[in-house]
């Protein structure tokens, strides 16, 4: 048997505008100009899928969904990848994800249904070898633009979501303070990377 080292699994999670999207896109630019091939970039929802084409329609104001099809939606667009995110990483490249489950509980909290159904449908998929929580400050965030003109994008929510997804942090997670200038979030978060222990099996989702 070879015994090559797997990849790992990376997921961004954090408010809007806390630069989780540019930092998770310069962890793969990064990786893969160190070793071209090596890490791929996932952002959830991934809208190019038949079930991503059904939340983007929604986030568009298109079509009505009830939030509990809404929930199942973003959860089956992450099981549409499912298998894309374990072959990667048995071939040894890294998944780094835009978003994931987090995302899908803390908004679904966020809007009122309950802890353990909405727990429910993600459970199996691969579990985060790390999990980067992206802090920003609501100074900093108002200073990086408005909102955008797409659904779920209030303050509102946004206080509300804040306050569910700090409820999820685990063992697996780690704050990253998303105040400081790109560059200096980008060294932090290769620190983070350069720390996970890859010789652990890859793990599931559980209840
Ligand atoms: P983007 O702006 O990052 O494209 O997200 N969302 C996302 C959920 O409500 N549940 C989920 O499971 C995921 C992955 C967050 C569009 C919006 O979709 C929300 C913002
Ligand atoms: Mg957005």
């Amino acid at each position: 048997m070879t015994s090559q080292r797997r990849g790992v699994l990376i997921v961004f999670e954090g408010l809007d505008r806390s630069g989780k999207s540019t930092q998770a896109k310069r962890l793969a630019d990064f990786l893969n100009s160190q070793n071209e091939g090596s890490a791929v970039l996932q952002a959830f929802p991934e809208r190019s899928e038949p079930f991503g084409q059904v939340i983007d329609r929604y986030l568009r104001r298109e079509i009505d969904l009830s939030e509990r099809a809404l929930h199942l939606a973003f959860s089956a667009n992450r099981w549409e990848k499912e298998q894309m995110i374990r072959d990667k990483i048995e071939q040894g490249i890294d998944v780094i994800c835009d978003r994931y489950c987090y995302s899908g509980v803390a908004y679904s909290l966020a809007k009122g249904l309950d802890e353990n159904w909405v727990r429910q449908s993600d459970i199996g998929l691969p579990r985060p070898d790390v999990v980067l929580f992206f802090e920003v400050s609501p100074e900093v965030a108002r200073q990086r633009g408005g909102f955008g003109e797409e659904r779920l994008e209030t303050e509102t929510i946004q206080q509300k979501v804040a306050k569910k997804m700090e409820e999820l942090r685990a063992d697996n997670w780690k704050s990253v303070n998303a105040d400081g200038s790109y560059d200096d979030v980008e060294l932090a978060v290769r620190k983070i990377y350069s720390e996970i222990d890859r010789t652990a099996p890859l793990t599931s989702l559980e209840k």
